[in-house]
């Protein structure tokens, strides 16, 4: 430890600010890879392990968890999912990915995800520091960028080549990037969704979006005896007003009728909101600062695409990183953003009309819902608006 006062200081050449999957997955990427890299958090390991998140992984993602060789327990505990049900109009349609274009997608929390990158990461023995206080990054404008912390009350100052800002939303890494040299595109909406975890049999095989003139519901699962429902709740509501009598019935309420008698309930071992939101900062890269996953951008929840473009985005900077040190090649690395941009305002697009196909909005008068209801019909009576939903669902080719 550094004497009373002064900085304790080592040099690495990539430093990870933020433990989710994003930061996680690209440390094992590039320790795979031989790339020297530590981890910065600020919150304790429970902590990040107690946010209930995602529950749909894209192919791309399952193969990166791969290329980490962290799939050992996905390939045995994820469930695949052919396709997924559409309930409007007191009827269920399903969506047969398999059968449209011969995909599909795994059903693997995030929670798992992340618990299975944290083990990896501890078994290959590199540094992650947890409940660091106070993280800056400092001159990535230079060839020396440095990131530094408070950890027990000692200074701390990691020098590096680059630094990936992988610490979501409300990190710090794309609030040190000064204000005229990025752009934000954002849409906020006036709902979020109400969600629980609960000890019970999933009501259906396969998930079901349901729309209903109450609003949105999900039927979602993280096992065979595990489920995660959401309903679709105005920004304003707070979890502490709902019990969970009231959620079970706000939600078979906005199942088609089969749905509502399938319904098996119990206590919620977990009850949050979450806002929706559309967002993306461009560019993704700031001289020596690269910002991945949640930091960059934010999808609603609807098209299950945050936590799978984060993977993707990581995908790339490895890829970037490791053409760098290996083969002294920086195209990749110069290409980061452009690259990652074309793949997020798909999903932005895809998650926005999602989000817009699906939700009540409170100020869509009587037009807007007609249109509503014909887009939904239109939907389940085209093969090729099934296909296109089913392509941008199961993720569209990097
Ligand atoms: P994460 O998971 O937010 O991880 C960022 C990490 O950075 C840490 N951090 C810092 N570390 C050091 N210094 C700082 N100054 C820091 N500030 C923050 C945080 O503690 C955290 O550990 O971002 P990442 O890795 O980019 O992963 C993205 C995914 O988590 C995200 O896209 C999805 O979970 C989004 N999302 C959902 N996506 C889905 O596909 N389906 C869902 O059901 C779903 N539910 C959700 C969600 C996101 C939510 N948020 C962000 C509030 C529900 C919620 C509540
Ligand atoms: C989830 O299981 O949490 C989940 C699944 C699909 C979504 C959003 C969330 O579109």
């Amino acid at each position: 430890m550094a004497p009373n006062g002064s900085i304790n200081s080592r040099s690495t050449r990539v430093a990870i600010i933020g433990a989710g999957p994003a930061g996680l997955l690209l440390g094992q990427l590039l320790t795979v890879a031989g790339i020297d890299n530590i981890v910065i958090e600020q919150r304790s390991p429970e902590y990040v392990l107690g946010r209930i998140r995602a529950g749909i992984l894209e192919c791309v993602t399952v193969e990166a968890l791969k290329r980490a060789g962290v799939d050992g327990r996905l390939r045995e505990e994820g469930l695949v999912h052919h396709g997924i049900e559409l309930s409007f109009g007191g009827e269920r349609h399903r969506i047969d990915f398999h059968a449209l274009i011969g995909s599909d997608v795994t059903v693997y929390g995030q929670t798992e995800v992340t618990r299975d990158l944290m083990a990896a990461r501890q078994a290959s023995g590199v540094p992650t520091v947890y409940e660091a206080e106070d993280v800056s990054l400092h001159d990535f404008d230079s060839n020396r960028p440095r990131v530094c912390y408070r950890k027990d009350g000692v200074e701390h100052e990691v020098v590096c080549d680059y630094i990936a800002g992988c610490d979501g939303f409300h990190g710090v890494s794309r609030a040190s990037v000064p204000e005229p040299s990025k752009r934000i595109f954002e849409r906020v909406y006036p709902f979020g969704w109400l969600g629980i975890l609960s000890e019970t049999p999933p009501v259906a095989d396969e998930l079901i979006y349901a729309s209903h003139e109450r609003g949105f519901a999900l039927c979602s699962m993280r096992s065979k005896t595990r489920s995660r429902y959401y309903v679709q709740v105005p920004s304003t509501e707070k979890p502490e007003d709902w019990s969970d009598a009231r959620f079970w019935d706000e939600l078979r309420h906005r199942l088609d009728p089969a749905a509502a008698e399938a319904l098996v309930t119990g206590p919620s071992i977990e009850k949050s909101i979450a806002p929706l939101r559309s967002f993306v900062c461009e560019p993704m890269r700031y001289g020596r600062l690269f910002l991945a996953g949640d930091a960059a951008h934010i999808v609603p929840p609807t098209g299950a695409k945050g936590l799978n473009l984060a993977a993707s985005d990581v995908l790339y900077l490895a890829d970037g990183l490791i053409a760098h040190y290996q083969h002294d090649d920086s195209h990749e690395l110069d290409m980061y953003s452009e690259r990652c941009l074309r793949r997020v305002w798909k999903a932005e697009r895809f998650s926005w009309w999602m989000t817009s196909l699906l939700h009540r909005f409170p100020d869509a008068d009587a037009f807007a819902h007609r249109i509503q209801q014909a887009e939904l019909d239109y939907l389940v009576g085209s093969e090729a608006a099934c296909r296109s939903l089913a392509e941008n669902y199961v993720g569209l080719p990097r």
